[in-house]
């Protein structure tokens, strides 16, 4: 069962019916629902104008062959997906993600935290995802552009600066943005900089854009512990993954005093005491492209690899943890293991990495709780302020560009607890982040007529 109010309970049963075999989707769908019951007691007319439903339909998705030629001369085929999920606020914002296990309701579950995400931020931006199942992993640089190029060919007709503009996101960074946006100008015949975001510096990109997810999760996490009267000096934090949203957290979270002392991949995880080393972590995955286990074999001491099969990350016992890998692989179990390690609060880098129990378990035993949809904004809006220096033809130095993260996070913050508060729930981040980013969206759509 769920905990939905019962007026939006023909709405979800709807949802559910229509998206069966989704099960991603239904459970980002089923956690906003599960907010709105407040919402729709102040404001009838959300449900009589059929505004939940129609922010539940996303306004077009895109499903296509992309045919590529291996090193072998082999032919392959992947599936790509482009979810154009809800444009109320603006063209359609989101990344596009290259993973064996993406699929159309991986796609569609994204899209739609997307779309509250980008409100949540207060910039011009609507919501959208891609991606393909193509797996990127071992293969040579000249695939990976072919297998761009192939994607791009046909989804560059869906695209544009004021229509639709993708980023990075699992698996893609700033190799494969730069093929893709490489195809998509051969074929527009047009240089629109603002079609793309995650660009390189040197055609276009903007400064702290790369370290924009894992920063901003810091200072929304960092602001969560202030209104405890606490801070990240002398935490213990533990971040999962280490591509490039838990890179920047790691950076981030040492900058102000933290120590990381375990991060990993889908491999398994590694266990750094002294806190882990970033240069050589960059070195290991930014430049080779290598593994997690490499990091315990290049330090050795009592630096240790534990595979996947044999433990869980959330083992490791911390003050602070800051998923960063992918969606779901938080539990309900290793949620009561870190609440009996004594963890104080969790900061979601990744889109939806803690499973609905995981959640009600932190809050119910009052961990300071950030949704991904609130505390992972900082990328998508840095991306806006790309956009934003690309439509003046301007590039604004780091520190202009980290000040504007900076303070956009800790405004998405205030939101969210203000929210909160106004809505009887203080301290309860999830229902401020699913209203407030809610509340947005209506507000646009219903004075856009029914669309
Ligand atoms: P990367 O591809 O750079 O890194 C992903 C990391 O997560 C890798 O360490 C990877 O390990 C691990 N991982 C991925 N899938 C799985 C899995 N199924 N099981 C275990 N580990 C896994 O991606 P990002 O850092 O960009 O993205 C991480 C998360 O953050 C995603 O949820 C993404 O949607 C979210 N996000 C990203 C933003 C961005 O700007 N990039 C913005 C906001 C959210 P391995 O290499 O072994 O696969
Ligand atoms: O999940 C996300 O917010 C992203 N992958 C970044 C999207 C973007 O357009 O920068």
């Amino acid at each position: 069962m769920n905990n939905i109010d019962e007026k939006l309970q023909p709405i979800f049963a709807d949802v559910m019916r229509r998206n069966h075999g989704e099960p991603e989707f239904l459970q980002a769908v089923q956690e906003v629902l599960e907010s709105l019951g407040r919402v729709v007691a102040k404001h009838p007319d959300y449900i009589e104008q059929a505004l939940i439903e129609r922010i539940c339909e996303p306004e077009r998705q895109i499903i296509f062959r992309i045919p590529w030629v291996d090193d072998q001369g082999k032919v392959q085929i992947n599936r790509g997906f482009r979810v154009q999920f809800n444009s109320a606020l603006g063209p359609y914002k989101g990344g596009i993600r290259f993973h064996p296990s993406v699929n159309v309701g991986i796609i569609k579950f994204l899209g739609f935290e997307q779309t509250f995400k980008n409100a949540l931020t207060g910039l011009p931006i609507g919501g959208g995802k891609g991606g393909s199942d193509f797996d990127p992993k071992g293969k040579s640089d000249g695939e990976i552009m072919r297998f761009c190029q192939s994607l791009m060919t046909e989804l560059h007709r869906h695209l544009g600066e004021q229509t639709d503009v993708p980023a990075g996101d699992i698996g893609v960074g700033g190799r494969e943005i730069g093929f893709m946006f490489g195809q998509y100008k051969r074929l527009n015949n047009r240089y629109e900089a603002g079609v793309f975001t995650g660009k390189a510096l040197a055609y276009g990109g903007s400064r702290a854009r790369t370290e924009a997810t894992g920063y901003g999760n810091t200072y929304f996490v960092k602001a969560m512990l202030e209104t405890k009267n606490s801070d990240f000096d002398g935490k213990r934090v533990v971040v999962s993954g280490s591509g490039n949203v838990a890179i920047y957290t790691i950076k981030k979270v040492q900058s102000f005093g933290g120590t990381v002392i375990a991060c990993s991949d889908s491999s398994g995880y590694v266990v750094d005491e002294a806190g882990i080393d970033l240069d050589l972590l960059r070195d290991i995955k930014e430049v080779r492209r290598g593994r997690i286990v490499e990091y315990a074999q290049e330090k050795g001491g009592d630096v240790h690899f534990i595979p996947a099969e044999k433990g869980s990350i959330w083992d490791v016992a911390c003050d602070v943890a800051m998923p960063s890998a992918t969606q779901n692989e938080l539990s309900g179990k290793d949620a009561k293991k870190l609440v009996s390690n004594g963890v104080v609060a969790v900061g979601e880098g990744a889109n939806m990495p803690c499973t609905p129990e995981a959640v009600h378990i932190f809050q119910n035993a009052g961990v300071l709780f950030a949704p991904g949809k609130a505390a992972n904004a900082g990328g998508v809006a840095t991306s806006a302020l790309e956009m934003q220096q690309n439509a003046s033809r301007d590039s604004w130095s780091f520190q202009k560009t980290e000040e504007r993260l900076a303070s956009i996070m800790q405004g998405i913050h205030d939101t969210c607890a203000a929210t909160a508060d106004e809505y009887g729930a203080p301290g309860d981040y999830v229902l401020g982040a699913n209203i407030a980013g809610f509340v947005r969206v209506a507000e646009a759509m219903r004075m856009l007529g029914v669309i």
